[in-house]
């Protein structure tokens, strides 16, 4: 498409759609012109992809995932469908800059943070590889909360993406579902002597399909992601409503949409909320029902290729009910056997695992899963007793210890329901997301399930989308990287080892770091806007974004910059390279401490950037509201990505990957795939420092007492006891007390303060490093050059030989534009 006929279809939109009265183009109009624009041709591809996946016949994927973090469409979609550029000179034409436009788009942030990410990242990828793939997930009303400070608290306030609509999307009025829950199950007896179950339900909810497309990238290839939007089943009671009871006839509706409403912060004291598990069951029940809707079209009645046209990866635990559901429509509906209902769940279903975190294995209480899914808990009870009684009974014969173990129910106080035995019980494969972190699976978490079935516990490293975290976040670095590189690297990102000769090259060096300087500055304006605080981009921009958790440390960060802010108070003249540390986090709201670590780290920042004594060689900048739109700003412009949780407990990490990727030098520990980032990059090329995985096992194993280190070393003692005062907080010593609180007396459960002494010796050497600028420039360089490896199209090529079997479908071009019969679609 040439500039001029995009331009004019901008112009159409804005006076069609838009019927802008005021004669003038305002930037929202124009962004949702532009939007509108591209989905022409998106369409016309989506229509194109669902006709070859018929014809063809093809096996699909469907990725089930109770998050998706999308960030903002535009400029991804103009990159995928190959007319950025195009765009970029008809929004011009008119006057705009195509990047300003695209900031007035909302994120979509249906999502927490990495899992949801991963989900969005792997979309990109399987579209992009010509997969057949749909993304299942739910419509939320309100996304991940937005984040604010107030007095340097967090202050929640609610996600509204689309207070002014959304024009990524289509609602699908042909593919609503009905969903049921509550009630109790009746058992007939038939004249054989089986019994049928009959589930009388109590409630019956609406699912409204809204389809996202999802473009790949320099493909014909356009994907779907469905999202489910609760609704009550019949739109209003009138009868109610006439007989005078408008709240009755209101509740009905107001409870089935409160299904969709919100999207639950990762939160442990959320766990176990009634709402949760409804939210769950919709959304799989919804998919589940739309997966055999779309085979049903194909195959009717005649089941025997479901298993062969069908698979379902399960991202994490979250969406694990598919599974009962399955079971259910199969035996209940359909009139399958068990062993057989059993034989096609257990080819069809696959489970990631991103967790070894105990506190974040999911459980569900039996006595609320009976109320809300009576008969899903029947077929929970006849799983388990299958699985006791045969394969657990097989290996380990009268073993009441391993049943116990093993079981999907967990005997207590309470009875609960292990999810995560369900998944690896039913699943053919069950992955880790990094190396180490599915070693420990295999080792720590599921070590007799993988002495059960040798073959089904595997790895699959994450993986990043070079289109969005690097083509299109930082278009000068692409620029570079093009001009320098043989072939598409966007789509082949090994390629990328060809800057590695050119690491030692003065010339390039200084190129690559002009880039990044121009980086920096463009960040240096966002931060002054943001939060008001002035810095100079010749200081080192060390990074630390992420979810706040303990097991993330932000608090060790802390701890580190309390410590330089001494050493400067001690010495001004301190010869120390100026740094500015930047953190983006938001703290689940019901997370106490991690609120706290928040308000810590504004307040050392408010006394530091005001502080005139230490010549500007230190300042904390807190950026609010971090979210994937945020990120696409900071991650071009850092020259330090902090990975340093405590080893065994982040399962992977991809921002490690992000960072990485755009030449930033990773201070980390040797956990999740910060170690596969070591071995690609060389350890000269990067700053490891800090316990290894089993030198925390041991440090557990012998006890681990924290008022040790803190008696032994003067500094953490001095930057501990300075949270007593009120330093910080004029007026209210005591409040920063808790940190230090949680890491004496708490006990230091993630070995804070055993890594603080490595972890400043690391900075020193990295703060060394970085005065030798062309040795800098050269470990950038290689960074960029080696992360190949991390690309998602990597990690979907495998999860579709290992795991999915699943080919390419090349979309045949003829089949675009052609007038489509809609009954022989899916
Ligand atoms: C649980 C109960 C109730 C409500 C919500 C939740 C919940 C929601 C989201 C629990 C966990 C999550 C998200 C987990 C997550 O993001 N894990 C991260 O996954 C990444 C992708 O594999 C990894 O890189 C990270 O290491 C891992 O922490």
């Amino acid at each position: 498409m040439g500039v001029a006929k995009f331009k004019k279809k901008i112009l159409n939109y804005l006076n069609y759609t838009s019927a802008d009265l005021d004669y003038k183009i305002d930037k929202k109009a124009l962004l949702k012109a532009t939007c509108l624009s591209v989905n022409d041709s998106i369409f016309e591809k989506l229509q194109a992809t669902n006709l070859n996946n018929t014809q063809q016949n093809s096996r699909s994927i469907n990725y089930l995932s109770l998050e998706y973090l999308m960030g903002r469409m535009l400029s991804n979609n103009l990159h995928n469908m190959g007319i950025f550029k195009v765009a970029q000179k008809a929004i011009k034409d008119l006057g705009f800059e195509l990047e300003d436009i695209c900031e007035n788009g909302h994120d979509l942030a249906l999502g927490n943070g990495g899992l949801g990410r991963l989900a969005a990242c792997y979309l990109d990828s399987l579209a992009t590889l010509d997969f057949n793939a749909v993304g299942y997930g739910i419509h939320y009303e309100h996304g991940l909360f937005e984040q604010q400070f107030h007095d340097g608290r967090q202050i929640e306030t609610p996600d509204e993406w689309r207070e002014y609509g959304n024009p990524w999307e289509v609602c699908r009025p042909e593919a609503v579902q009905e969903v049921a829950l509550y009630g109790f199950v009746e058992n007939i007896a038939a004249a054989d002597g089986s019994v049928k179950k009959i589930w009388h339900p109590g409630q019956i909810i609406k699912g409204i399909p809204w389809d996202v497309p999802i473009v790949g990238y320099n493909t014909d290839t356009v994907n779907v992601l469905r999202l489910w939007e609760s609704r009550a089943s019949s739109h209003f009671d009138w009868e109610a409503f006439n007989a005078g009871d408008y709240q009755d006839a209101h509740s009905a509706q107001t409870q089935a949409e409160t299904i969709s409403k919100v999207l639950y912060p990762n939160d442990d004291t959320d766990a176990g909320k009634e709402l949760r598990l409804i939210q769950q069951y919709f959304f799989c029940a919804c998919s589940i029902k739309d997966i055999i809707r779309r085979y049903q079209k194909r195959y009717q009645n005649d089941w025997s290729e479901f298993s062969n046209q069908v698979v379902v990866q399960l991202n994490d635990t979250h969406p694990t009910i598919a599974i009962l559901e399955l079971m259910r429509r199969l035996i209940d509906e359909y009139d399958f056997k068990w062993l057989d209902a059993w034989a096609v769940c257990q080819k069809v279903f696959a489970y990631t695992n991103h967790t070894l975190l105990p506190e974040a294995l999911e459980k569900w209480s039996v006595q609320l899963f009976e109320k809300v899914l009576p008969r899903h808990l029947e077929i929970v009870y006849e799983i388990n007793q299958h699985f006791l009684n045969n394969e657990v009974a097989k290996l380990w014969p009268d073993n009441d210890d391993m049943r116990r173990k093993l079981s999907i129910i967990e005997e207590g106080d309470e009875q609960m329901l292990r999810m995560a035995h369900l998944c690896v019980i039913t699943s053919f494969k069950v992955n880790g997301v990094a190396e180490i972190h599915s070693s420990l699976v295999k080792q720590d978490l599921f070590p007799e399930f993988n002495q059960l079935w040798p073959d089904k516990l595997i790895n699959v490293t994450n993986g990043i989308t070079p289109r969005r975290w690097l083509k299109a976040c930082n278009p000068l670095l692409s620029e570079l990287i093009s001009e320098t590189v043989d072939g598409d690297w966007a789509t082949s990102l090994p390629l990328l080892s060809q800057l590695k000769k050119q690491a030692s090259n003065s010339q390039f060096q200084q190129k690559f770091m002009q880039v990044k300087r121009q980086n920096k500055i463009k960040l240096t304006a966002e931060i002054k806007k943001l939060t008001g605080v002035e810095v100079s981009p010749d200081a080192i921009f060390d990074v630390h974004i992420k979810r706040l958790h303990e097991y993330k440390r932000q608090h060790l960060n802390l701890l580190h910059i309390l410590a330089l802010y001494r050493r400067l108070l001690a010495d001004p003249n301190l010869d120390m390279q100026p740094r500015v540390f930047i953190f983006g986090a938001k703290a689940a709201p019901g997370y106490y401490l991690a609120k706290e670590i928040i308000y810590a780290i504004n307040q050392v920042a408010e006394k530091i950037n005001n502080d005139a004594r230490i010549n500007d060689k230190l300042k904390v900048i807190f950026l609010p509201n971090y979210r994937v739109s945020l990120a696409e700003k900071i991650i071009p412009a850092a020259d330090v990505s902090e990975q340093i949780s405590t080893a065994g407990k982040e399962a992977s990490g991809t921002g490690n990957m992000k960072l990485s990727l755009n030449g930033a030098l990773t201070i980390g520990t040797l956990d999740g795939a910060n170690i596969e980032i070591a071995e690609e990059v060389g350890e000269d090329n990067i700053f490891i420092f800090g316990l290894t995985v089993d030198q925390v096992k041991a440090l557990d194993n012998q006890g681990y007492n924290p008022f040790e280190y803190y008696q032994n070393n003067e500094e953490l003692k001095a930057v501990l006891d300075w949270l007593d005062t009120d330093y910080f907080t004029p007026g209210n010593a005591g409040e920063l007390s808790v940190i230090k609180q949680s890491l004496l007396e708490g006990g230091d459960p993630y070995k804070v303060l055993v890594d603080f002494q490595s972890y400043c010796e690391c900075h020193q050497r990295l703060g060394d490093t970085y005065k030798d600028t062309q040795k800098w420039a050269e470990m950038a360089i290689i960074n960029t050059a080696m992360m190949g490896k991390f690309t998602s199209d990597r990690a979907i090529e495998e999860y579709a030989k290992n795991i999915w079997s699943l080919k390419k479908v090349k979309t045949n071009g003829d089949s675009v534009g052609l007038v489509i019969d809609n009954k022989k679609t899916g």
